[in-house]
């Protein structure tokens, strides 16, 4: 799918801090200087603050603070991963939208992007509050060759990659807590959802949900999630974080490390994943859907299953679960 006139526009006008001239943009955009007008104008309806001289031509001054495509791909640095961006500004869940991309034959790496989410899940058929405009909340679509029982590895990578993400774009060092939550400070600031379009013994679609509170202000969380949860604008002093260029790193880091697991399989995403884990050593209390263990997280085994030895030494291997760390030890 090519790039849409407005992205490209965009594109060119912010490759560089110069005026840009109306004849140049014509000429790539292959338009007439009246339509690139008129494109200019639907930018400034979007919320950009467009410069125009005369003899000189445009600039962008100001950008507005949404995750328009055009924003996000200005500068993107990957052969993949968002190179198709599916943006809205209010959807049910960007899960739905990106399954629905997935079975319509979208691309690898098609992203899936809103503002808002008035049904955002969690794992479990549990909500995840997507309030508007703060946020990232984006799936992902990817088409690994695995058998889905390595699914799971994926969750592993792309936690890895949101951390590398945030800390390359605002300096913070979040941390993973077994499988998918990252936290600062012991709160949580992204969740992960994998999700599949798989038949027995291969994926078809990998849906990578990965919500991000990005410039949520502090007292702003529901009452059930004050306590629990926290935002980068919160721990990063109060002040706002540049949406879209977070989510070009967590792009660029992500297809990075997704190479190298096509090529060279887990072991090197296990490494980095053992090197942000908040949990390994530590005691854990594990509730699984069949019950509860306390134990101390030993590792992860080279298929991303977590591993637990519980007070009598017995290691159990832990699939899926909810982990708390424990407070004493
Ligand atoms: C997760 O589930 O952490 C996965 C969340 C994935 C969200 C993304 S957003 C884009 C894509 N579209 C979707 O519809 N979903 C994905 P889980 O481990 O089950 O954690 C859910 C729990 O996290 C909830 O029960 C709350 O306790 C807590 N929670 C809900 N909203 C939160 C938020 N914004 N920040 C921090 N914690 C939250």
């Amino acid at each position: 799918m090519g790039s849409s006139t407005r992205e490209q526009l965009i594109g060119l006008l912010s490759g560089s801090e110069e005026f840009v001239s109306g004849q140049r943009l014509s000429d790539e955009l292959g338009c007439s200087r009246t339509a690139i007008w008129k494109h200019i104008e639907e930018l400034r309806k979007g919320g950009y603050v467009v410069e125009a001289v005369q003899k000189k031509g445009y600039r962008i001054q100001q950008r507005p603070n949404n995750l328009h495509p055009g924003e996000i791909k200005s500068n993107l640095k990957t052969e993949k991963l968002g190179q198709n961006v599916h943006y809205e500004e209010q959807v049910t869940s960007t899960q739905e939208i990106a399954h629905r991309l997935a079975m319509e034959g979208a691309p690898e790496g098609t992203i899936a992007i809103a503002e808002q989410q008035t049904t955002g899940r969690g794992r479990l058929g549990r909500p995840w509050h997507s309030p508007k405009g703060s946020g990232i909340w984006m799936s992902i679509i990817l088409k690994p060759n695995i058998p889905p029982q390595q699914a799971p590895q994926l969750t592993l990578l792309a936690a890895v990659s949101v951390v590398q993400g945030i800390q390359k774009s605002t300096g913070l060092k979040p941390q993973i807590k077994w499988p998918n939550d990252i936290l600062i400070d012991g709160k949580k600031i992204v969740g992960i959802l994998t999700e599949l379009q798989a038949e027995a013994d291969r994926v078809n679609s990998v849906i990578m949900g990965i919500g991000i509170n990005v410039n949520t202000p502090e007292d702003s969380f529901p009452e059930e999630l004050a306590s629990i949860a926290t935002s980068l604008k919160v721990e990063n002093g109060g002040s706002d974080i540049d949406r879209s260029e977070l989510v070009r790193s967590i792009l660029e880091e992500m297809e990075k490390l997704y190479t190298l697991y096509l090529e060279h399989g887990f072991a090197p995403i296990k490494l980095l994943w053992e090197g942000s884990a908040a949990s390994l050593g530590k005691h854990v209390r594990v509730k699984t859907l069949s019950g509860e263990l306390t134990g101390k997280a030993q590792g992860i085994t080279d298929e991303g299953v977590l591993l637990i030895e519980d007070q009598a030494g017995e290691v159990h291997q832990v699939y899926s679960a909810d982990i708390e760390l424990s407070q004493n030890k």
